[in-house]
């Protein structure tokens, strides 16, 4: 039975456990995406994708190890997190790895990220490989704010650029929170703030999404790279106004670190990435799905 949202207020860092001084890792197994989001530096991407540099994105099979030394130096690690480079869903490598640390260490708390583009036609598999909580970004409800944001989605082998595949995006993201969430996994949502573009759109998304079952939200700044290098991020005033808006239909997470894809430790207290991954992946401006 997977871990209820109250149990996760207690454990999970991102859920609430941070004032219990929970800890996560993130296993960076997901090399690639499926969209293209505006603000994400897809060249890093691309760079993780050469010879040399694949080395440093883990193999399943090495999560076991890798948990071992990490669980070693940090045991209030809690939380078994996969969330990017990519995303978690494009490749098979998240849901395998998620199969082997149920086997292996049943106690930690299965965390995934997506974009949720293939959210709906693969939550059985979520459901199955007993996923505790689950993160979709979702950065708008409205296909014309989202296309603002998103260049792109790949889907069934075909491309789709904008208010087409914002189209297709959201209704797969709406459709694969209503299907997790009732099947009792914990649902947070992540939304990238961009002022200029979604600023005003944050009720709308915060509503919809806990309509569909989603538990939390959590408001990530931008950061303002690639396409969007040019607009202004979020103040901390914009940022405290969105999430009191946010507040009035969801619950708000407000201790977000900006997690890199190979994180580990407590987040915002302690950090042994680079003791566990000898190469760390070269994710420093790739966005996170955390
Ligand atoms: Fe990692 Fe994300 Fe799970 Fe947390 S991070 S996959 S939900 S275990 Fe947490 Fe980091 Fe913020 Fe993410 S502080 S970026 S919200
Ligand atoms: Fe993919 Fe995430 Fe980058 Fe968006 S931010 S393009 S979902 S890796």
């Amino acid at each position: 039975m997977a871990n209820t949202y109250k149990d996760l207020q207690n454990s999970h860092p991102c859920f609430g456990g941070h004032k219990n001084n929970a800890g996560r890792i993130h296993l960076p197994v997901s090399p690639g995406c499926n969209i293209g989001c505006r603000f994400c530096d897809r060249t890093i991407n691309d760079v993780e994708e050469r010879p040399g540099v694949t080395r440093q994105v883990i193999k399943p099979e090495e999560s076991i190890d890798i948990l071992k030394k990490a669980l070693a130096i940090c045991p209030d690690i809690k939380v078994a997190g996969i969330a990017g480079p990519g995303d978690t869903l494009a490749t098979d490598y998240a849901l395998e790895t998620f199969r082997l640390i149920g086997k292996e260490f049943p106690e930690l708390i299965k965390c995934m990220s997506t974009n949720g583009l293939l959210l709906y036609e693969r939550a059985d598999e979520i459901i199955d490989v007993g996923i505790d909580s689950l993160t979709v970004t979702v950065n708008a409800v409205d296909p014309l704010i989202e296309a603002k944001l998103n260049k792109y989605i790949l889907w069934h082998g075909k491309r789709y650029d904008g208010i087409e595949g914002a189209e297709i995006l959201i209704d797969n993201q709406l459709k694969g929170i209503r299907k997790i969430a009732s099947a009792g996994t914990t649902v947070k949502i992540n939304t990238v703030l961009v002022p200029e573009i979604n600023g005003n759109h944050i009720p709308e998304i915060a509503k919809t999404v806990s309509e569909a079952g989603a538990s939390i939200y959590n408001i990530i700044p931008l950061i303002p790279q690639y396409e969007l290098a040019d607009q202004t991020p979020p103040t901390c005033k914009q940022i405290d106004e969105a999430r009191i808006k946010a507040g009035e239909y969801i619950d708000v997470f407000r201790h977000c670190q900006h997690c890199r894809a190979d994180a580990v430790g407590i987040p915002g207290k302690s950090e042994y990435g680079s003791q566990i991954y000898m190469n760390r992946i070269n994710a420093k401006e790739t966005f996170s799905h955390g």
